[in-house]
């Protein structure tokens, strides 16, 4: 084992997001040394990264936000109910000033390589530019959708105009005025960047493969005066997304969708969709995600108002998704999203009967028509999940690979911990729970933090799961998703992306409470991470 004094500092994190962020102030809370390695220039992680424009939140943003400190709550005015971009990352940086938390992270400094080496207890993480650190933990704040995939489509480097990744969009402002504008992909991610666009484009193409499930965000500013009520509201609203399935404020209906009336049921959806966020989506009957029934009648509801908000016929069918029900993939939720395919200067191409089949040095061309653009904005979505870590070559006891250990889908200790790879932590990793994700993060952070406490305390060197353990929190997550609707569709959720080769759905994510992870998490503390092997 190698004394502190040889290694560079006690834990190296890679990632300098709202995770990595967290986990640094609280370890060094711990008295410990710790490195941020942090690929890109500046703190935020996803919010850094995904300047596209109209990126915002769906989730309230003082729902969204770090909980663990009133002096940040008290110091931090949301201008909205659901913030854009900019302001998230000028709120990640306003956070990072007043921990003092930059000291600690090297920026420009992307992993290459993490290796585990058996004599010495410790981790040597490479960078791609060679420099390596020696630490005797790491920590992985990677992120569940950071690893941006474009399509495969050829010709892409032919094309002469300007063209952009979502997840990779450039700092420096990008103006569509008077430009023939292409987007391809309807995720999340292509509604919000479509509704901007849209606004000040001379002409908008979109590329639809298969369309999503969409509702109103009806998102609103937060006035001064309604900023002391709102505040007072933190402990409540903290308290409040500790107790729901996914962290978020919307509360299940306890009703069926089949047990009221037709009147009745029409009536709660009418105001659930009226209503701000995720309502409609987390806030439902209980069995709209479960029961096939329930979930057809709702997707209906939301079809009829698809109807009756796009003018063309025709088009309205398009948006309308038939190979899944509502809510079984992400639900982007949108600002007049719909109404933008009534605008004279958008069309709609159905890329799933026409599929693009070369870009070309003016624009594109499907099977039956060639397009010119200036600019083409590739909203395609993430190798979610497992493709942040396929990104680094980890490698664990006896230089073994976590990439050909997780060839069949990720396998974990509560998402948390690898076989194998001892020494080594994931946040948000695999097999976690994510929904409102800050809330996930601070959870597993202060469960991270709780462990290296108690090695510390104890002289611990090293940590490491059992095989055992992992078979078990396996068929933990297995059950926790039998029966949802959402684990039957292709989506980033269940480990589909053909454009990073992924073609078969796995058990990517843990899909059930949040509630139940931490009673499962807070259980292997209590007993003193028996469960955990600690030498
Ligand atoms: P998503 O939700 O994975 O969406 C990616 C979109 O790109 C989706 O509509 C895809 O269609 C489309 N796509 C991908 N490849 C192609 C090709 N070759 N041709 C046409 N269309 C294509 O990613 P987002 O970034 O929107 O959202 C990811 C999450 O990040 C989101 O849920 C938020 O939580 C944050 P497909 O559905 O595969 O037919």
């Amino acid at each position: 084992t190698a004394s502190a004094a040889e290694l560079d500092c006690d834990v190296v994190i890679i990632g300098a997001g709202i995770s990595g962020m967290y986990q640094l102030h609280r370890l060094r809370g711990l008295g410990l040394k710790v490195v941020v390695l942090e690929a890109g220039t500046g703190v935020g992680g996803t919010w850094y990264w995904n300047r596209y424009p109209g990126a915002r939140f769906d989730s309230e943003s003082y729902s969204y936000a770090y909980s663990f400190d009133q002096e940040l709550l008290d110091a931090w005015d949301w201008s909205e109910h659901f913030a854009a971009q900019p302001e998230t990352l000028r709120y990640l940086n306003f956070v990072a000033d007043k921990l003092d938390l930059r000291r600690d992270i090297r920026f420009s400094a992307r992993v290459a390589s993490a290796q585990y080496d058996d004599d010495t207890r410790s981790w040597a993480v490479t960078l791609e530019s060679g420099d390596r650190y020696r630490a005797r933990f790491m920590v992985t704040a990677i992120g569940p959708l950071s690893s941006p995939t474009m399509p495969r489509i050829p010709g892409i480097e032919e094309f002469t105009g300007e063209y952009f990744h979502t997840g990779l969009w450039p700092k420096e402002p990008v103006s569509f005025e008077g430009k023939r504008v292409a987007v391809i992909g309807t995720g999340a991610t292509g509604v919000q960047t479509i509704q901007e666009v849209a606004k000040t484009a001379k002409t908008l193409t979109v590329f639809q493969r298969r369309p999503n499930w969409c509702a109103p965000l009806h998102n609103a500013r937060i006035t001064a005066e309604e900023q002391p009520a709102l505040k007072a509201r933190y402990p409540e609203i903290f308290q409040r997304c500790r107790e729901t399935f996914a962290c978020f404020l919307h509360t299940p209906d306890p009703r069926s969708a089949l047990e009221v009336s037709d009147e009745e049921r029409e009536a709660f959806w009418e105001q659930r969709y009226s209503e701000p966020g995720f309502g409609i989506w987390q806030g439902n009957f209980r069995d709209v995600m479960i029961d096939r029934t329930a979930n057809r009648m709702l997707s209906d509801f939301v079809a009829k108002k698809i109807r009756q908000r796009v003018s063309d016929p025709a088009v309205a069918d398009l948006l309308i998704p038939k190979d899944h029900g509502f809510g079984t993939r992400r639900v982007p939720l949108e600002t007049k999203y719909y109404e933008v395919y009534n605008q004279p200067n958008v069309r709609l191409v159905d890329a799933l009967s026409t599929p693009i089949e070369r870009i070309t040095p003016t624009g594109l061309e499907t099977g039956e028509e060639a397009f010119e653009f200036d600019m083409i904005i590739y909203a395609t979505g993430f190798d979610a999940i497992t493709g942040s870590f396929d990104r680094i070559d980890f490698r664990g006891e006896g230089g073994q690979s976590l990439k050909e250990r997780w060839a069949g889908g990720p396998k974990t200790f509560l998402g948390v911990m690898v076989e194998g790879f001892p020494n080594m932590f994931m946040l948000v990793g695999p097999h976690t729970a994510l929904g409102n994700i800050p809330r996930s993060i601070e959870y597993n952070v202060d469960w991270v933090t709780g462990l290296m406490a108690h090695m510390r305390d104890k002289d611990i060197t090293y940590a490491a799961t059992t095989a055992r353990a992992v078979a078990d929190w396996t068929e933990t997550v297995r059950q926790a998703g039998e029966g949802l609707l959402s684990n039957e569709v292709d989506s980033w959720m269940t480990g589909v992306n053909r454009n990073a080769g992924k073609t078969e759905r796995i058990l990517a994510r843990y899909s059930g409470s949040a509630v139940a992870y931490r009673e499962r998490c807070d259980a292997v503390a209590r007993a003193g991470y028996r469960e955990i092997k600690l030498a």
